[in-house]
Parts: C-alpha cells; sequence; structure tokens
C-alpha cells in the first residue's frame, strides 16, 4: 500500500498551496529546497523521507498553485503607456521616418496595431498629459499650457488618474520621467496614485540652460527668461538638485533601468508602467551610445536611443513572460518643435506643429500591442484620442470610472476592429492657450471645423538650427473653415462652402463645447469646469 494515502492529493495540493507564497522560487530557480519545507511544523519529517515518491506529487502540486496564483494575478493585464515628449506624426519607422530607424517600434507595429488617428487632446505638454492620466479635456481641470517651475497650480487631488484607478484594482504603478503637472509637493505623482517615480517634474529645457538663456550670455546680455535649478527627483526627493549636461544626456538610459527593473519586481502583479521620456524635447540629449549614429544627426540619434529604450521594455516583457496579458501603448504628448528646425521632428503630411490644433499638433503617431486582443498587424485610421484611454481601460479591467465627469469613452471596439464599430463621441473639441476653443472634429475623424483663431506657423520662417529657434510668424484665421481629413490629411483646401450642412453640425458641437467648457475666444465659461490644484499660501509670521 503506498504510503501516499497518508497525505492525499488533496491534501498535499492545500499544502502547497498554503506555502506557494513564500515558496514561489521553488520551479523557477529549480531547486528543491527541502531543507526549508521541514521547516514546516504540521508536517512531519517523514515527508523527506518518502521524498522519491513525494517530490513529483510536490513539483505537481507546486507547478498547479504556482500556475493558479499566476492566472489569478495575471488575470489583469498590465499596462504600459511609452509617452514620448514632442516626437512628430513621421517620426517612427512606419509612420515614414528618414535618416533614422526605429526596429523595435517597428515591430511593434507588426506585432500590434497602428493608429494613424490619434490624437492628444491639446498640442503642448502639460495640458496633454493631463487629459491621457485623466480622461478629460484638461481645460474641464482648469490645466492649461506648460506649467512652469514652482506653478502655483496643478492636478487637483480631487481628480482621478489613471495610477489611482489602477492601483485601487490592485496595480503597482511607476512613473519614470516627465510628469509636469505640477512640481509642488501636494502634486507630484506620488500624491496620485504612482508607487513609484523617478524623473524630471517638467520640461527640460526650464533650466539655466535653456537655449535662450545660453544665447543672451553669448550675446553678453541677460536672458529675461529665468529658470531654477532642474531637479530629477525620486519619490519627492531630489536625488539630483541640479542636472547638468551629462546627466541629460543618461535620461532615457536610467527611465529605461528604472523600468525594466520595474517590471522584473513586479512580474508577479498587474502593474501599471508610465515610461514618460523627456526626449525628444529641446534641448536634445543623447547618450554616448547612439551619439553620431543615425544620418539624420542628433534628432535621429535620440530617436534610436528610445527606439533601443522600447526595446529594453519589450525584451523585459519577454524574459518574464508577460509578452501575452501586457497591453502596450506608445505614443507623443504633442507634435513637433518646428521652430526648431533640424531638432525639431516631422509632422509629415499633416500642417503645422506643436502649438497649434491643426493635425501636426495634436496627431500623433500611435502603436498598441496586446497579443490575441489587439491585431497584429493592423492599421487602423480611426480617430481616437488620449482622453479615451481611462474608459477603454477601465472597461477592459472592470473597474469603476471615477463619479465626476470625464470626457473620455470606451473606445475598444476600435481598437480590437471590431467589425462595424464606431466612434461613440459625437465630435472632438480642441482647445488650446487659456480655454480658446479653436477647432471641432466629427467623432469619426472625417470632418474639422477650424474655428476663426490666431495661430502660429514657420511658413515662410527662417527655421532655428542646431539647438536655436526660429521665430515664429502669427496669422489669424478670420473666418471658420472646414477640412475633409480623410481626402485632404494636410487640411490645404477649405471646403465649408461645399458642405454647409457638415458645417453647422460642427458649430453645433462647437456651442455644446462652449456651454460646458467655456470659451475664451467668445468670452464665455462653461458650467462643466472644475478648478486646478492650487498651491496653499503659507500665512506670514506675525
Ligand atoms: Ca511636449
Amino acid at each position: 500500500m503506498p504510503k501516499f494515502k497518508v497525505f492525499p492529493p488533496s491534501y498535499l495540493c492545500a499544502f502547497c498551496a498554503s506555502v506557494v507564497q513564500i515558496g514561489r522560487c521553488f520551479l523557477r530557480w529549480s531547486h528543491l529546497r527541502i531543507s526549508s519545507f521541514s521547516k514546516v511544523s504540521h508536517l512531519r519529517f517523514k515527508v523527506l523521507g518518502l521524498s522519491a515518491l513525494y517530490i513529483p506529487a510536490f513539483s505537481a502540486c507546486f507547478q498547479r498553485a504556482v500556475a493558479a496564483t499566476n492566472s489569478q494575478s495575471n488575470s489583469l493585464p498590465n499596462i504600459v503607456i511609452i509617452l514620448t515628449d514632442d516626437q512628430g506624426y513621421a517620426d517612427v519607422g512606419v509612420f515614414g521616418a528618414k535618416g533614422f530607424k526605429t526596429p523595435n517600434l517597428d515591430r511593434l507595429a507588426s506585432e500590434g496595431t497602428v493608429f494613424r488617428n490619434f490624437h492628444d487632446a491639446q498640442p503642448v505638454c502639460s495640458a496633454s498629459r493631463c487629459a491621457l492620466l485623466t480622461g478629460c479635456y484638461p481645460n474641464r481641470l482648469g490645466i492649461h499650457g506648460a506649467l512652469g517651475p514652482r506653478s502655483k497650480v496643478g492636478l487637483s487631488a480631487s481628480e482621478t488618474t489613471l495610477a489611482e484607478l489602477l492601483r485601487k484594482n490592485g496595480y503597482a504603478t511607476a512613473i519614470f520621467g516627465k510628469w509636469h503637472l505640477g512640481d509642488a509637493p501636494e502634486f507630484l505623482p506620488t500624491r496620485h496614485g504612482f508607487d513609484e517615480y523617478f524623473g524630471l517634474p517638467y520640461s527640460n529645457d526650464m533650466w539655466p540652460r535653456h537655449p535662450d538663456i545660453v544665447k543672451a550670455q553669448e550675446q553678453g546680455k541677460v536672458s529675461r527668461v529665468k529658470y531654477p535649478d532642474l531637479p530629477l527627483l525620486a519619490g519627492e526627493k531630489a536625488v539630483i538638485p541640479n542636472v547638468t549636461h551629462q546627466d541629460q544626456n543618461q535620461l532615457t538610459t536610467w527611465y529605461t533601468e528604472h523600468a525594466v527593473k520595474f517590471i522584473e519586481h513586479n512580474r508577479e502583479k498587474p502593474f501599471f508602467l508610465y515610461l514618460a521620456h523627456n526626449s525628444p524635447h529641446v534641448p536634445l540629449h543623447v547618450s554616448e551610445k547612439f551619439r553620431g549614429k543615425s544620418a539624420q544627426g542628433l534628432y535621429g540619434d535620440v530617436i534610436e536611443e528610445i527606439d533601443w529604450s522600447v526595446g529594453q521594455v519589450l525584451e523585459a516583457l519577454k524574459r518574464w513572460h508577460l509578452e501575452q496579458n501586457t497591453w502596450i501603448i506608445f505614443t507623443s504628448d504633442n507634435g513637433p518643435w518646428l521652430s526648431y528646425g533640424n531638432h525639431a521632428g516631422s509632422a509629415g503630411p499633416l500642417r503645422e506643429g506643436k502649438g497649434t490644433n491643426w493635425e501636426g499638433g495634436t496627431r500623433v503617431p500611435c502603436i498598441m500591442r496586446w497579443p490575441g486582443k489587439i491585431p497584429a498587424g493592423g492599421d487602423s485610421s480611426n480617430m481616437l484620442m488620449t482622453i479615451d484611454l481611462i474608459p477603454t481601460i477601465a472597461r477592459r479591467i472592470g473597474a469603476e470610472l471615477p463619479a465626476h465627469v470625464i470626457d473620455g469613452l470606451d473606445v475598444w471596439p476600435l481598437i480590437a476592429h471590431q467589425p462595424g464599430a464606431k466612434n461613440p463621441h459625437s465630435s472632438y473639441w480642441f482647445y488650446y492657450e487659456v480655454n480658446q476653443l479653436q477647432a471641432v472634429t466629427t467623432g469619426d475623424g472625417h470632418w474639422k471645423l477650424q474655428l476663426p483663431h490666431t495661430y502660429r506657423t514657420m511658413r515662410g520662417q527662417k527655421p532655428g538650427h542646431d539647438g536655436l529657434p526660429g521665430p515664429y510668424r502669427n496669422v489669424k484665421l478670420e473666418h471658420a473653415e472646414l477640412y475633409d481629413l480623410v481626402s485632404d490629411i494636410g487640411e490645404s483646401t477649405d471646403v465649408s462652402s461645399a458642405y454647409p450642412g457638415i458645417v453647422e453640425q460642427l458649430e453645433r458641437e462647437a456651442e455644446k463645447a462652449r456651454k460646458e467648457l467655456g470659451d475664451a475666444l467668445k468670452r464665455r465659461a462653461g458650467s462643466g469646469q472644475r478648478e486646478p490644484g492650487r498651491v496653499v499660501a503659507m500665512e506670514s509670521s506675525p
């Protein structure tokens, strides 16, 4: 009679499940640590004596227990968002990049889907990031433009970020890179749902070595632009209080190393990794391993290093067998900063760039991969916006959305390329500056109405060179113009006179936007605007 009956398989399974949390390395490291098992008080040592019989049974039970635990933790997908800064629409191989290569992004595209009509909510850093993380038009939350160092406003504690939503659902959360939603302690990522933070609190040019300051110094003048020392934060502590050129050269490498470690440390639980590179925002910096490597020059080197970083993240996911259960989203926070000439990216066929609500400002490269969920080799022209990510992710993981109003909607059927899927928005609203409603598109992205406003252009201007900007020229759009983005992605031909019905439809959508969020161009306030977070002034001593 085999002794096995003394400890029936069900008992063994129960035992194995109970110790699996402390013994998970049992299989991974391929060491049968019998001695440590012997310390489990309620099992007698006779188990060891019968190890020849029991080890196979233990192994089978452990495998079942580990698999069961893994399947529990892995039932929620990992979310990885890689966000670059000022990377243009055409600055990825599959989007038509010239002069540099992006093999890892191209591989990501071949294993996932390319989204060619993906938009930021606004064409500038803080506002764009606010939308990505909250699912709201940033002006709803009182976030406009790019917040400077020591900003008196930031993301309000009463808002819900994607990190908070995911952490509430058991995710480990981290941001490595640029935050830019307020640098006062109460606004930092650690106060908005991120367990870990390592990065710059705002843009890398908000720095005593800003190009304008350097230029003034070289001319023997004093720049009107002034910035405090640029800190590199870990958590809420400045680990480097005064970032140097040498430090900036290492940022992409450091962020990548943190990302890879975070994946490794959290491989057994769901995680949200927000890898928000400071690059390729000017002033351009690159590590020695990529300097001088691309045909295009420094900008190309910087993008090739970002591509390397993407490859490192993909490799880490593969190493820990997490590829299948990870949804990766790669995109940029706004279009290229065209005044910087050879240090700017390219919007390709799109009109204008960063700081405008022409397509070159908000339409950005986007690639998503989630094997088995998002089609491999897909190529989508469906319009999407960053505000849609929170509701879409929340629906995928069964999470509750915040109780307050958000602007994004679940667009999963479009992301998954489900037959007949339609965009649920009747329109998307494009604000810029301080609450100026400058353009409106139909939800399907077919039509865009440019409303009268003033915008900046480099057309006919002398571009910048090697890190110094050229001067923009302001242009006033006197009358609304309609563009058919399906046939005219470059917004070259105003077709408003041919489609008065579409103009009226989009004017009605613009009016909806004004009622909800206001419009500084019409001196209107909206009913749905909320207050940003504000730094509480310290009371002066009596
Ligand atoms: Ca940016």
